[in-house]
């Protein structure tokens, strides 16, 4: 699959390049472009940005360098799914990601800075997507967010794909149980004698206990949480 960003920082999906998604990309399962929004750029200065219309503080992205941007990017690789990354986007979750890794040929990603986007750029655009309620100053660590999410679900990226089926958020489902490994006692706490029985059907019945009980004392808004535990 494809992830093309556009964007004023394209040094920044450097950071993509370590971990599985780094070799995903080395092993060619992924291919990940970033394309600098200064080169579409108006004028001599190259300008991205202007003041707003009605006035105020804070710069706008202009429109014309995104859809020269989008437009380029489109011509070199059609049927990417269009995505803005904004504040005001619906919120990102797992069922979206899944979503996009199945159903998306590829992602093209469009991160901006400033105070936001022109209102006319959301008529380029399939999705608006934003990664939760917090103040960054920009959109491409949600980009990176978006293609880590994305990417991992891929066939042949991680390698283990048992671990894809019992994930945590896979549909309103509980959050994991408490893993632990050596040693037995590490500054004072103790394994749960239960882990060192081996019997197997009362640890499973600890651990969906566990599970059910962290569920519902740390995320209540989760489903799951109130139905038995
Ligand atoms: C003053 C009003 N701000 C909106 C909350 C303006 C503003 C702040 C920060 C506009 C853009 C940004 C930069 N953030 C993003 O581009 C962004 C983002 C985020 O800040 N949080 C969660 N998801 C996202 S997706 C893109």
């Amino acid at each position: 699959m494809e992830f093309h960003v556009i964007t004023l920082f394209p040094e920044m999906f450097a950071a993509l390049d370590a971990g599985l998604i780094g070799r995903a990309r080395s092993e060619g399962l992924i291919a990940i472009t970033a394309h600098n929004l200064r080169e579409y750029g108006l004028g001599a200065y190259r300008q991205v940005d202007d003041a707003p219309y009605g006035g105020g503080s804070g710069m706008v992205m202009r429109p014309e360098p995104i859809a020269a941007a989008i437009d380029a990017v489109e011509g070199e690789s059609p049927g990417l799914v269009k995505i803005l990354m904004t504040p005001q986007g619906e919120p990102f979750s797992q069922r979206i990601a899944r979503e996009f890794a199945t159903a998306a040929r590829g992602l093209m990603l469009i991160a901006g800075r400033y105070e936001g986007f022109d209102e006319r750029v959301r008529a380029l655009v399939d999705r608006e997507i934003s990664i939760g309620d917090y103040v960054l100053t920009g959109g491409e660590l949600p980009a990176m967010v978006v293609i880590e999410a994305v990417a991992r679900l891929l066939p042949g990226v991680l390698g283990n794909p048992a671990s894809l089926e019992e994930e945590s958020f896979a549909d309103g489902e509980l959050l994991e149980y408490p893993h632990y490994t050596r040693p037995e006692e590490f500054r004072g706490m103790r394994v749960p004698e239960v882990l060192l029985s081996g019997d197997h059907g009362k640890i499973r019945e600890w651990r969906r206990n566990e599970a059910r009980r962290r569920t519902g004392r740390r995320r209540p808004d989760l489903s799951g949480a109130t139905r038995k535990g």
